[in-house]
């Protein structure tokens, strides 16, 4: 039994594999280039990277708008109006959706690591930048169904990274000590991100998570676009930014700048050879040029550090240790910014490139009851707070409530105590949209269903769950009506129906348990539900409801209400289903295809071998005449390969591959059995 980590990178993914026995070993590296999609596409011309961050967003949002400028392929609408990727796929131009593109990345992945490890692979643990909103992670859960992998959670990058630090330490300060504060900063090809996490034997808490969704290598490179555009416009007279392929090459020239300058401070060249208009182009900079030149984009390092540091109410001297992964953290400003910050000089023992990908793989084994390994339990932050409004149609106004704050513990459990005589809507949304970096700060609407008044006529108590579940989605996870059947005197709260008393069940293993539980469709009885409810609201100590009856003797029955759930911007499964069905078909066309190649390339090795033979070790073996007479046949066919031939069926090339060989065959037989003669007599004569 093998379980995988993916770390799906902007530029970069990368798997980590853990493989059954303890302490998991992790497997073979598998790296990723975006190349590895036109492998996927048959026929794209261009490679396809960077569309990670078009997951969950609507066509119009300003944020693609913007990216679609900058992409060498091109972005369409969809039917519900979330983002597509126009792709040329077997000749034919076809429409994809976000998800389907990182479903074929994520199969490939999937084949990847299978063909690698000889075992099917199917539960994963896949990364997300700890700043995707809701929206944006179940995009990326649909990916993962598409590509017909068992997501068993969606990670938070610095969390990944935090947990391949910490499973290993052997030195880590016991449960009742004062915990090892860990700063945690990633900078990839798209994003910045930072977290502070406090370690203990056997656990990690983020304290606090901050970023910049829109600072990366990607940022550095650009600036040095622009600074050479310019510079060839002057020197050469070159319009760069209106031709798409001399762009694109000056991007891949600038990336490798970037990297060398992170090597050597000198002055280093760029020369482009038949850059455009047959010109050549050449120019220089050094460390000293590129900082000054990045000087805005550096001073975007620190405010995350320093917010990280606020939220998590750490001063500099509580910090034990800074640890960089993400290729971008190589520049030299960026580290020094960082370390200049802590006053502090910077680690780099964990492995820039691999440690979110290590930290996903183990954090899956966790969680895989296939394997044994040891305890370390984690527990991640709710990155925006979220707040909840509800109404009814038939009382007036509204009433709200924070029900998780920004940083919260997560994954976490909530119950919400409402006084309610019909069924009411629940909407979440988060609390400060402008510090959210997406456009909307709808979550979604939870309709409670099914509620009555009670007997009397009086306001029924209805108990609401909500949580933030592993993947850090939220959701109303359950809502049941609390019947009193001994009413008298218990009247005493009279009705409230802005009433939220937020009673904390703790943030227990237990209640995440119940959260995998459903999530494989585990369905929990009637009765035994009712009952995890009386035992939650038993643990709530929920006195200040009932001040004035002793417990023992209200008899509390709970019955289940239904929820409909409306998510902002969420996938129907028939969609998904529909997608999942294409992937099916695509892969077996893929492989249809890959056998027609075969067949194609096998025609053609023929050739080649025969033609190769034919003035070798055939020659003793065939008349000069037959000889011209085959040779003159081979070139025919090779000939055809490259014209009516290039593009048939599987079965075409089959049948000219027998043709070929009813004349290879004889003269192989023959040739064979002259080499045979001598070893067969030799074997005789030694056995006489
Ligand atoms: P993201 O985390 O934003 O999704 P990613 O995980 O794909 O992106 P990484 O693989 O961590 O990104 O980093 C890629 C970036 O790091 C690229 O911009 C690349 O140019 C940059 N990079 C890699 N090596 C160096 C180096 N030696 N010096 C400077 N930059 C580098
Ligand atoms: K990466
Ligand atoms: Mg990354």
């Amino acid at each position: 039994m093998s379980v995988v980590g993916i770390d799906l990178g902007f530029l970069n993914c990368y798997i980590g594999v853990a493989r059954s026995g303890a302490p998991p070993s992790l497997g073979p590296r598998l790296p990723f280039s975006p190349e590895y999609l036109s492998q996927i596409v048959t026929n794209v011309k261009n490679t396809l990277h960077g569309f990670k961050k078009l997951h969950g967003r609507a066509f119009e949002d300003p944020y693609i708008q913007a990216e679609r400028a900058k992409l060498p392929y091109e972005l369409q609408k969809m039917p519900n109006g979330s983002v597509g990727v126009k792709v040329r796929y077997l000749d034919e131009e076809r429409l994809f959706a976000v998800e389907q593109i990182t479903g074929m990345l994520l199969a490939k992945l999937k084949e990847t690591s299978e063909s690698a490890l000889k075992k099917p692979v199917a539960d994963c643990v896949i990364s997300v930048p700890s700043f995707f909103t809701d929206t944006e992670r179940r995009s990326v859960m649909a990916a993962a169904q598409i590509a017909g992998l068992n997501c068993l959670k969606l990670m938070n990058e610095t969390t990944a990274v935090a947990l391949a630090y910490g499973i290993y330490k052997q030195d880590l300060p016991a449960l009742e000590e004062k915990p090892r504060n860990v700063v945690f900063v990633d900078m990839g090809h798209s994003a910045y991100q930072v977290s502070i996490c406090a370690f203990n034997k056997g656990k990690l808490k983020v304290l606090a998570t901050t970023f910049d969704p829109f600072l990366g290598g990607r940022n550095f490179d650009e600036a040095l676009v622009d600074y050479f555009s310019e510079e060839f416009r002057t020197k050469y007279k070159l319009n760069v930014k209106e031709n798409p392929r001399a762009l694109l090459r000056l991007y891949q020239e600038c990336e490798k700048l970037k990297k060398l300058m992170s090597a050597n401070a000198s002055d280093l060249p760029l020369n482009i050879e038949c850059f455009m208009n047959d010109l050549d182009v050449s120019s220089k900079m050094n460390r000293a040029q590129f900082e000054q030149l990045c000087a805005a984009l550096l001073s975007r390092v620190e405010p995350p550090l320093r917010a990280a540091m606020e939220q998590a109410k750490l001063q500099r001297e509580d910090i034990y240790g800074i640890e960089i992964v993400g290729g971008a953290t190589r520049i030299p400003a960026v580290k020094e910014q960082i370390s200049n910050f802590f006053c502090k000089e910077i680690s780099t023992t964990l492995n820039a490139d691999e440690a979110v990908a290590r930290g996903c793989a183990l954090q899956c084994a966790i969680l895989s009851p296939a394997f044994k390994v040891r305890e370390f339990s984690i527990t991640d932050v709710v990155p925006y707070s979220i707040t909840l409004r509800w109404k009814s149609s038939y009382e007036e106004g509204t009433g709200e409530c924070e029900v998780f704050s920004k940083n919260h513990a997560a994954p976490f459990s909530k119950v919400i105590t409402f006084h309610k005589k019909e069924p009411f809507d629940l909407e979440a949304f988060y609390t400060h949209p402008h510090e959210v970096p997406y456009p909307d700060s709808r979550i979604g609407r939870f309709t409670i269903q099914n509620v009555g008044p009670q007997h009397d006529g009086d306001n029924s108590k209805v108990k609401v769950k909500v949580r933030v579940n592993i993947h850090g989605l939220f959701s109303v996870a359950n809502a049941s009506i609390i019947e009193k059947q001994n009413i008298e005197g218990d009247h005493s709260d009279a009705p409230m129906d802005t009433e939220s008393s937020i009673k904390n069940q703790g943030r227990e293993d237990e209640l995440d348990k119940m959260q995998i539980d459903q999530d494989e469709g585990v369905q929990k009885s009637q009765a035994e539900h009712s009952l995890q409810l009386q035992t939650l609201q038993a643990s709530s100590g929920d006195k200040q409801d009932h001040p004035s009856l002793p417990r023992a003797k209200t008899k509390v029955k709970s019955i289940d209400l239904p929820i409909q759930a409306s998510l902002y911007r969420q996938l129907g499964q028939d969609l998904i289903n529909c997608y999942i069905e294409n992937e099916g078909k695509m892969i077996m066309q893929d492989k249809l295809e890959k056998e027609r190649n075969d067949a194609k390339n096998a025609v053609e090795e023929y050739v080649y071998d025969f033609r190769d033979k034919l003035c070798g070790v055939f020659e003793k073996f065939i008349t000069e005449e037959d000889t011209n007479k085959l040779t003159l046949m081979l070139e025919d066919t090779e000939n055809w390969l490259y014209e009516d031939g290039e593009d048939q069926p599987k079965q075409v090339y089959m049948d000219k591959l027998q043709e070929l060989r009813k004349f290879g065959q004889p003269i192989q037989e023959r040739y064979m059995e002259h080499e045979e003669r001598p070893k067969v007599l030799n074997e005789l004569g030694k056995k006489i």
